[in-house]
């Protein structure tokens, strides 16, 4: 990790979002990529913050702020990520499922998608069944959905709507692709998804297979 890598990461860590934000912005001007940025800085400070609250030396106020912070970073990586957004493969719903509110790693994958040619409706965070359904039947274009869960509390709601899908008679109409921290390629086989994708360039290649158009 460069030294401005370990400054960023450590502005995540204290939360120190302004901090970031020029750190950011100083690693793009000398000429850093905004993947290198993202991937070494802001998801590795990331990892590190997860595991320090997994031994709790830190707790969730701490855990909050670093996130919040992360966020601010990946703002400004937003429109630099990707190159080809101006190809048009689809509509992609998505949204983190009912109960969970983490939706960095969601975002981060809308993002991805996003840049790499999919129109994008994310439906936030806490996603019912019901919201997915509603969204697809006013989106009757769209041809993948996505669902992202952190909690494995949380996970057993992807079944719940792929099974509301099934009911709703849309299941046929989408793929349906999954994935979050505790999500495997096993449990989506176990809840009859079409894929699981461990990261967001992983899940951008697969949405493009899903869809007929790998590169
Ligand atoms: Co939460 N949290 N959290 N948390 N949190 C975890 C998930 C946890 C593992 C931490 C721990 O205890 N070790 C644990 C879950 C334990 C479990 O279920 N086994 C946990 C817990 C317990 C909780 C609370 C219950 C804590 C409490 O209140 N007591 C609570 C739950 C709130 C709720 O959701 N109802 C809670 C709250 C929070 C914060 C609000 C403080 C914050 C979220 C802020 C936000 O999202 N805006 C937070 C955070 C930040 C985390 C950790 C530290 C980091 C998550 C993250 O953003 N990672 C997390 C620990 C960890 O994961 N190490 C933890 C970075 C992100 C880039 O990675 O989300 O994995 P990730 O996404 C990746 C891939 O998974 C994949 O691509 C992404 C990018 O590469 N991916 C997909 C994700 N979605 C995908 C969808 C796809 C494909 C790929 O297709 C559609």
């Amino acid at each position: 990790m460069t030294t401005n890598y370990e400054n960023i990461a450590e502005a995540v860590r204290t939360g120190e979002e302004d901090v970031v934000q020029k750190l950011v912005h100083q690693a793009l001007d000398r000429g850093d990529s905004p993947q290198a940025i993202l991937d070494e800085a802001l998801i590795s400070a990331m990892d590190e913050v997860g595991q320090l609250f997994e031994q709790e030396e830190i707790f969730l106020p701490e855990l909050l702020v670093a996130a919040n912070a992360m966020k601010a970073g990946v703002e400004i990586l937003k429109p630099l990520l990707g190159e080809d957004a101006i190809k048009s493969y689809g509509t992609v719903i998505i949204g983190t499922v009912q109960g969970d509110l983490h939706d960095i790693g969601k975002s981060l994958v809308s993002m991805m998608l996003e840049r790499g040619g999919f129109k994008i409706i994310d439906l936030g965070t806490d996603v019912s069944p019901e919201n997915f359904i509603q969204s697809l039947k006013d989106n009757p274009e769209t041809k993948v959905l996505g669902m992202s869960a952190l909690l494995t509390t949380t996970m057993p709601e992807m079944k719940t709507t792929i099974e509301a899908l099934e009911k709703a008679g849309l299941r046929d109409k989408v793929k349906v692709i999954i994935g979050g921290a505790p999500v495997t390629n096993a449990f989506a086989q176990e809840i009859a998804a079409d894929a699981y994708a461990p990261d967001a360039v992983a899940a951008k290649n697969i949405v493009r297979q899903l869809v007929g158009e790998e590169d």
